[in-house]
């Protein structure tokens, strides 16, 4: 696990629907009546909610469904729950009263709203083999124009829909540019996949690689093409998506 502190930003995700897997265990939860359920995603990009196609979670990896407080539960790993009572996030005194439990492939299938996104009907949740469950909430937002990790793993669902169980146009939702830079255009991800010739994610060196160059890029070199910080500077829009969301109750300061 990493050294150094890191300021996440907790974007909530609405469930909209749950999939067919989740229906019956959700209705025979106790304590979820009344309550908004949201999946927590945790970016270090909040200037890029506006291009999410899609949220991942690891099929394998164990997840909760924990009461924040008597309107809100919050959907991620124990892990992160406890980090987020320890950060008072959930008005319980420290505690994070868990309401439900499963592993992520019962998820999928499930739509979710993403805050900002073009997608206004919501996206849905789809397996990435790649999540950790030491880092975050283990909930990853999907924005395959500026993470190679989501575009090579959004290309590799439509790919083979049937192996991962999925319907092939969740994994399809159309992809806009959201951010320019001058070295890889209006969409850094799949130019750099292309370039760096990355044809799977488990392509794990040339992703590590890509994710760096597309990280610097778009933070020193971003122009917003999209929404209300459109024209401006990245680095200069970045604290303020993230302020509009922390203010519009969609997100919240998230660390570890
Ligand atoms: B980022 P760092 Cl557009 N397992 O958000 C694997 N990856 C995870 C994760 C987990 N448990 N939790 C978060 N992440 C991803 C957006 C994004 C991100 C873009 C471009 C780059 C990028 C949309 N996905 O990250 O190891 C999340 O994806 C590249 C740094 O803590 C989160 O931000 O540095 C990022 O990794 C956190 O990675």
């Amino acid at each position: 696990e990493a050294v150094n502190p890191q300021e996440y930003t907790g974007v909530k995700l609405e469930v909209l629907e749950w999939g067919n897997d989740a229906k019956d265990l959700i209705a025979s939860t106790k304590g979820l009546e009344g309550l908004k359920v949201y999946m927590v995603a945790a970016t270090l990009r909040p200037e890029t909610m506006y291009g999410q196609t899609c949220c991942f979670v690891g099929p394998k990896i164990d997840y909760g469904i924990f009461k924040v407080n008597d309107k809100e539960a919050y959907l991620c790993t124990p892990r992160a729950a406890r980090n987020m009572a320890f950060q008072r996030i959930f008005e319980h005194d420290g505690k994070f009263p868990q309401l439900a439990s499963f592993q992520g492939s019962v998820l999928i299938g499930t739509l979710v709203n993403a805050p900002l996104s073009v997608h206004k009907d919501g996206v849905r949740i789809l397996p990435m083999e790649t999540v950790l469950a030491t880092k975050g909430t283990g909930v990853v937002t999907c924005v395959p124009s500026d993470s190679p990790d989501d575009y090579a793993t959004v290309m590799d669902l439509a790919k083979k829909p049937e192996y991962y169980k999925i319907q092939k146009e969740w994994a399809e939702l159309e992809i806009v540019p959201i951010i320019k830079t001058p070295s890889y255009g209006e969409m850094s991800a799949p130019y750099l996949v292309k370039e760096l010739k990355i044809n799977s994610p488990k392509d794990k060196d040339a992703l590590a690689k890509a994710k760096e160059l597309a990280y610097k890029e778009g933070f020193y070199q971003g122009i917003m093409l999209i929404g209300d910080y459109k024209d401006m500077e990245v680095q200069k829009a970045k604290p303020l998506v993230r302020e509009k969301l922390i203010g519009q109750g969609l997100a919240f300061v998230y660390n570890e």
